[in-house]
């Protein structure tokens, strides 16, 4: 199997030389693809033996899209330009490819990682960011934000990258699952980077956040739909409760029992669109299943 390992890098002088000497000596074709530093990355990388482009655009995403479309290798394996993933594990990462039990394989950092890799705030981001994950897509996962990844030809030549930025990873997961191919984790070791995170927790959390609810309807439209339905039903029982509350009290709220009523039935009806779009989307994505099953098979 032919891989090639992608780093993307934005201002990594720091911990570029190492990544791509450790990939180098392992035996892997390197392509750093930067985003335009500002310091000395690119004479670096290259010097620590990788091939290095300029991305198109800005931002990680686009940096990402670039190398999908120019390489063809086997598989793909992409990491920071930081040094915070070992190289010496990426073999967890290639195992499953190899053995063909998955397409994608995800590096999951939240059973190993050293004291100061996440900062506190990354690190609750990213948990609560994982558990809406998994609330909304029902696809056990708890990582999805890794940057250490290996992917199929198949998988990375048929993902359109629409987002620019870090909702990249948030993309190839929700690519992966939405075309029908198998995604899994590993668990890896993460370490403490060097030089300065790029990633901006809040701006970045929001838009992580908004990215994995408005991709759901790419994944389960019915889903999308329920989660609305449920969001309409959870405010109708909050002004619900107050108005049976202060009824108790005396008190009659005859608007607000009819917004309660109005959230409710939203919520409700909601949740019987969802119902239809499920039955038409099951079917639908069957036969994407079956069809990748024979392609896999010829
Ligand atoms: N080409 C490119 N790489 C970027 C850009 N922004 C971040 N990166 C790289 O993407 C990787 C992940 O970013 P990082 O700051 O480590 O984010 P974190 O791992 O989530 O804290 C690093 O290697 C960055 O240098 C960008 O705009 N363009
Ligand atoms: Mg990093």
């Amino acid at each position: 199997m032919k891989v090639t390992v992608v780093v993307p890098t934005l201002n990594e002088e720091k911990g570029i030389s190492k990544v791509v000497s450790d990939f180098r000596r392992l035996g892997f074709e390197v392509l750093v693809v930067d985003g335009n530093s500002r310091d000395r990355t690119r004479e670096i990388a290259e010097k620590s033996g990788a091939k290095v482009i300029l991305q198109s655009g800005k931002g990680k995403g686009n940096a990402i899209s670039d190398a999908f479309r120019i390489l063809d290798s086997d598989a793909i394996v992409l990491v920071d330009g930081d040094g915070s993933y070992p190289a010496e594990e990426v073999h967890k990462l290639l195992e499953p490819l190899e053995k063909g039990i998955a397409d994608h394989v995800v590096g999951n950092r939240f059973s190993n990682y050293e004291k100061g890799a996440f900062t506190r705030l990354n690190f609750f981001g990213n948990k609560i960011l994982n558990l809406f994950f998994r609330f909304a897509y029902g696809v056990d996962l708890h990582d999805i934000l890794s940057g250490y990844r290996a992917i199929r030809r198949e998988v990375y030549k048929s993902i359109e990258i629409e987002k620019s930025g870090f909702e990249v990873e948030v993309e190839l997961t929700v690519e992966t699952l939405a075309k029908g191919f198998r995604i899994v984790e590993v668990p890896i070791s993460y370490r403490r980077r060097e030089g300065e995170t790029k990633l901006r927790p809040l701006r970045d959390g929001f838009r992580i956040g908004r990215a994995i609810y408005g991709m759901l309807r790419r994944y389960s439209p019915a889903r999308y739909i329920y989660l609305l339905g449920a969001l309409f039903v959870f405010l109708g029982l909050i002004t619900g409760s107050y108005v049976v509350y202060a009824w108790f009290k005396g008190i009659t709220h005859i608007l607000l029992a009819i917004l309660t009523t109005m959230f409710i039935l939203m919520g409700v009806q909601f949740f019987v669109f969802g119902l239809i779009t499920h039955l038409l989307f099951r079917t639908a994505m069957e036969l994407k299943r079956e069809i990748n099953e024979l392609r896999r098979k010829i």
